[in-house]
């Protein structure tokens, strides 16, 4: 008995059998390639603005009613996927600005920045008066110690603005680093210092003191990355803050306080400082590097 299906039925089966009628036609050398493997995931990414509706954590979701993305979508309110510490940081009527991912099957928003009109013109009058400070001394910009630490504003590893002022009344170790640093004895080693510092501190009984980690990496380091850095390494948060904002900010900061930074590529290549600075705000002790002691840094703190 003939097979009796028809031609449309036949090219369904040959479909389904990775196309018969191909393997006739085309070359041994592309046939090779099986015609099961995905496409390699493509990311398309367009920078986003709006304002969260709400917040679904057993989703990991946020719904955010988004402006239009020019030549991409008109403005909608639709859910996209975030990280855990993007979640945890993201409040329903927060303003935002995002870098929307298209992944294929999800959106996700990454880069997630508080964008309200107060947030933004704090941080811009921060930054502006800190240009402002690094022009007018000139070649003093560098703050010895004994000098005055610099007023900044910035926003700490939950997106909250924090301004210099709100550590007055206690003393502050302070320091830089980036979360991607790749080199063990730089960033990652003053971040293990710190958290020594912290424990051997609150054991020999130290009140009133801060830790501030600030990263010399804005563009990437966003408060969800700073808060995931933190949480990732069990790092204790109720008085060590990990701050980020506009890069205007940073590289003031940063040349005040002799920090050098220099783009390279993909990474970052720096010094490390780590400075004390007392109650009123001064800068009383500094150690350039790595490879300083806890201890010296807890026997100053006792001291005050
Ligand atoms: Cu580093």
């Amino acid at each position: 008995m003939k097979p009796s299906y028809s031609p449309a039925v036949a090219l369904v089966a040959c479909l389904l059998m990775g196309g018969c009628a191909k393997q006739e036609t085309v070359a041994p050398a592309v046939t090779t390639t099986p015609a099961v493997v995905p496409a390699a995931p493509t990311e398309v990414r367009h920078p986003l603005t709006g304002e969260i509706v709400k917040v679904d954590a057993e989703r990991h979701t946020l719904l955010v009613s988004h402006d239009k993305i020019a030549g991409f979508m008109p403005a909608m309110t639709m859910e996209f996927k975030v990280s855990k510490a993007d979640l945890a940081n993201a409040q329903p009527g927060q303003r935002i600005r995002a870098e929307m991912v298209d992944r294929g099957e999800d959106y996700w928003l990454e880069k997630i920045w508080p964008d309200d009109t107060v947030t933004k013109t704090t941080l811009d009058a921060a930054a502006n008066a800190l240009a402002q400070d690094t022009a007018v001394r000139g070649k003093e910009a560098y703050r010895e110690v004994g000098e005055a630490m610099p007023v900044f504003t910035l926003l700490d590893q939950e997106g909250r603005t924090v301004s210099g002022s709100r550590f007055r009344g206690k003393r502050i170790v302070l320091n830089f680093i980036f979360t991607r640093c790749p080199v063990a004895n730089m960033c990652p080693a003053a971040t293990l210092r710190m958290a020594a510092l912290q424990k051997a501190a609150r054991e020999a009984g130290v009140q009133d003191f801060e830790l501030v980690s600030i990263s010399m990496d804005p563009e990437y380091d966003t408060p969800g990355i700073l808060r995931e850095y933190a949480e990732v390494r069990g790092l204790d948060t109720t008085n060590w803050s990990f701050l980020t904002g506009p890069d205007a900010s940073v590289r003031h900061l940063l040349a005040q306080l002799g920090v050098i930074r220099e783009f390279e590529g993909a990474t970052i290549k720096h010094t490390l400082a780590t400075v004390l600075i007392d109650e009123s705000g001064r800068i009383v002790h500094r150690v350039d590097g790595s490879t300083w002691q806890p201890e010296e840094f807890v026997r100053r703190l006792k001291k005050g």
